[in-house]
């Protein structure tokens, strides 16, 4: 999510206005203009974007070539990719969101010592011990560090704070044992770190843009812009498989942060089936032996949608978007606590890192617990999704 696009980047044509057709995609889209504008009006922003910004959505820091994209990034609501963009919505299920919990986001200080409101987030995973870990963006800002068990203090200082180097820009990260990998966009660079320390052990080539990470027990999972995600060998990033991401038969764009997800189902027969997505069957089950009674498992990724307040939930086996989260409810909060110059420096909703204490993270019955935030968001949002 980081990419502002530069003319020849991710092309329109995505976007398919024939995706709008049902009457409750037109409900939908006209909601979510509505409350788009209404956050629009209160900034006193209408529709225009605000500032130096001369084009729309995330475009503040527009991308021309090699130049340093600046840090005053900002997004009007107004003009995010709407409902009527984004392949899928009016065809695909749209999940229920509620928002449970707000929490400051906690930067630490920039290589540069520049303050910060808050980070360029661009890559959110918890640990199993309860830390948060934080990737952030930018050239000459990138950091990675850890919030230490932030479950219990969500107000703990940043720990292990590894600046990157100033020519590079972060991505995506994901923890994978006791290692974390970081992307980097454009400059065909991952880092593999130790996960105790953050610190760098190796740097590695990489053979695309960098964009969202996640991890599988035996896989790890990276975006690129594209509408096609990447599985690749956690020991060297080499890419396994393709899987190319469709919404109602449409081929997405613009996938950026992701969660892997695993859901643990069949321990309880009576348990009504999970929300796999049709189609997804035990291929991926996670076998503890032979025993009947092992658990079984299905997988989940969810991946922000660059430039829109939408989340998908998608079928790692077949690429199938299996539901839509409309998470413009976060907008309407966050503009609600801002000044209007604080209004202006946030950008795009980026960030879903799953939450690791509750059971209804991962429920058989569909229902999940994310942490949900946003580039220079000083607020994140722990949410349930259900169906
Ligand atoms: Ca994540």
């Amino acid at each position: 999510m980081d990419r502002f696009p530069s003319g020849d980047a991710k092309p329109a044509r995505l976007f398919h206005s024939s995706r709008f057709t049902t009457a409750r995609a037109a409900i939908l889209s006209v909601a979510t203009a509505a409350l788009l504008t209404g956050c629009a009006a209160e900034t006193g922003s209408g529709g225009n974007p605000s500032g130096e910004t001369p084009t729309s959505g995330a475009s503040a820091d527009s991308n021309s070539g090699t130049a340093p994209r600046s840090t005053s990034a900002s997004v009007n609501p107004s003009e995010l990719v709407g409902a009527d963009k984004v392949p899928g919505l009016g065809d695909v299920p749209t999940l229920k969101l509620t928002i449970e919990q707000s929490y400051p986001v906690l930067a630490p200080p920039l290589p540069t010592e520049k303050n910060v409101a808050a980070p360029f987030v661009q890559g959110l995973e918890f640990e199993p011990d309860g830390s948060l870990l934080m990737g952030t963006g930018l050239y000459g800002e990138s950091q990675i560090y850890r919030l230490p068990q932030w479950l219990d203090n969500s107000a703990a200082e940043p720990t292990n704070v590894e600046d990157l180097q100033p020519e590079l820009f972060g991505e995506g990260i994901t923890r994978h044992r006791d290692t974390v990998w970081q992307l980097t966009w454009k400059e065909g660079r991952a880092i593999e770190r130790d996960a105790a320390t953050l610190k760098q052990r190796r740097e590695i080539p990489f053979d695309t843009e960098g964009w969202g990470a996640c991890s599988f027990d035996d896989t790890i999972v990276t975006s690129d812009g594209s509408g096609t995600l990447t599985f690749r060998s956690p020991d060297d990033l080499s890419a396994q498989r393709q899987l190319p991401v469709t919404a109602a038969g449409t081929e997405t764009t613009w996938l950026n942060e992701l969660e892997c997800v695993t859901v643990d189902t069949d321990v309880n027969p009576d348990a009504a089936p999970d929300a796999a997505p049709a189609g997804t069957d035990d291929s991926n089950s996670q076998s503890n032996g032979d025993e009947p009674t092992a658990p079984q498992s299905h997988r989940e990724i969810w991946a922000n949608v660059w430039q829109s307040p939408f989340i998908y939930r998608i079928n790692p086996e077949d690429g199938k978007v299996t539901g839509i989260v409309d998470a413009t409810e976060l907008f309407r909060d966050l503009y609600a606590q801002l000044s209007p110059t604080e209004q202006n420096s946030i950008d795009v909703l980026n960030g879903i890192a799953l939450m690791p204490d509750s059971s209804s993270s991962t429920s058989p019955n569909g229902t999940r617990q994310f942490l949900l935030t946003g580039k220079k968001w000083p607020t994140a949002y722990r949410v349930t999704v259900s169906e």
